[in-house]
């Protein structure tokens, strides 16, 4: 990371009403690297982020649809009289040249306001989980509207099932950092579901689903609740894309409604825990319902097992390749995080008539 006064240089670029004195690390993203900014006030005022530009390329797009989608969003919110709007949707600053984010001829970067007196979960209640489900169905319901055309895809084929197994087959391929023989076994599991995971590509075509915009992150730590535990504001907006509408169920369930970690060592740690499932589903249920079609509400719990075995093909995809894509903490992280994945995915599997016998109050 960059020194102080380098950090503190590429944060006078932006428009800030404070002035910035130290920005500390923020948060446990795979990707981006996150900053928390205080100013001479004392008060934590601002976040910086370094987007990752090796992942996604166009950074023009990614703005634009990040400018897009939260200047939507608030016009919804004007228009429902929401108060306190400024916590509910974030607030981007624009660079003293007018431009969404400052290229420092090596890095791209951006500046939000930091949403004051807010709290985020790496592991969430049932209560908070229903909370969580009806913002994500809020939040994608109130993205409904938007024209066709009006978002960029920011990492094409992002939740592509089928893409997603190619690029696994091609790393098998190249076996480039030569793992693939200590892996055989996993690779097994994940040919053996293959065809299964690719539903959604396939009734694409057929014509029986629809693409929807997505948020295509709906980790736990991507919402931020007020201190009564209410929903404040869905963050992370860099793959808020067109896409399935099972994305945005199934990373919830992979991330909230897993008892261990998501890299957990210990696989005894990582289940399903059926409670927070169903409390997110009811919450989701309640503010999407309008807008699925039966096809889609049938498919919902298929969503947790889809989006936890793409998770399984991109770690390892990624082990395999010798860690190129994800950040790493230790040598082994991605397969550790492979093996925590497929955990989930096998009791996912295991409870699977169960969650499909709950969505019938729906159907
Ligand atoms: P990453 O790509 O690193 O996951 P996020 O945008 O999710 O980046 O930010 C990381 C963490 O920083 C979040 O989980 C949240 O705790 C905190 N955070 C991000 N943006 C804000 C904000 N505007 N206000 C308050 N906290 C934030
Ligand atoms: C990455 O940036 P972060 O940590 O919120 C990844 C997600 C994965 C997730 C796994 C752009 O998200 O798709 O589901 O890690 N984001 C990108 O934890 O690849
Ligand atoms: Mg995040």
């Amino acid at each position: 990371m960059k020194t102080q006064e380098l950090l503190l240089a590429i944060l006078d670029q932006f428009c800030l009403s404070d002035k910035p004195i130290s920005a500390e690390p923020f948060g446990n993203g795979h990707i981006n690297d996150t900053l928390k900014v205080t100013t001479d006030t004392g008060e934590a005022k601002y976040i910086l982020q370094r987007i990752n530009h090796h992942i996604f390329t166009n950074v023009d797009m990614l703005q634009n649809n990040i400018h897009t989608v939260t200047t939507h969003i608030r016009k919804k919110l004007e228009a429902k009289g929401e108060p306190d709007i400024d916590r509910k949707v974030l607030t981007f600053l624009p660079t003293k040249e007018g431009k969404l984010y400052y290229f420092d001829g090596d890095s791209y970067w951006r500046v939000c306001l930091l949403i004051p007196r807010c709290q985020s979960f790496e592991e969430v209640n049932p209560e908070f989980s229903y909370e969580a489900g009806k913002a994500f169905g809020e939040f994608q319901s109130m993205l409904s509207d938007l024209p066709e055309g009006a978002l960029g895809e920011t990492i094409p084929n992002f939740h592509n099932m089928e893409f997603r197994l190619q690029q696994f087959h091609d790393a098998i391929e190249a076996n480039a950092a030569g793992r693939l023989e200590e892996v055989k076994e996993l690779v097994d599991e994940i040919e053996s579901r293959a065809k299964a995971m690719c539903i959604q590509e396939e009734m694409y075509r057929a014509g029986t689903l629809k693409k929807r915009t997505n948020h295509c992150d709906t980790k736990v730590n991507n919402i931020l609740f007020d201190e009564d535990g209410k929903v404040l504001c869905v963050i992370d907006l860099d793959t808020v894309m067109p896409g399935f509408v099972l994305s945005d169920i199934g990373d919830f369930i992979r991330t909230g409604a897993n008892t261990g970690a998501e890299d957990d060592e210990n696989l005894d740690n990582v289940n399903v825990n059926m409670e927070i499932f169903q409390a997110y589903t009811r919450g989701y249920m309640e503010t999407a319902k309008s807008f699925l079609t039966p096809a889609e509400i049938q498919l919902l719990p298929y969503g947790g097992r889809l989006l936890t075995y793409m998770q399984t093909v991109r770690f390892l995809t990624d082990y395999i390749n010798g860690d190129t894509y994800y950040k790493i903490h230790h040598p082994e992280h991605n397969l550790q995080r492979t093996k925590a994945q497929f955990k989930l995915l096998q009791s996912l599997e295991a409870h699977a008539e169960e969650m499909d016998g709950f969505m019938k109050e729906w159907l």
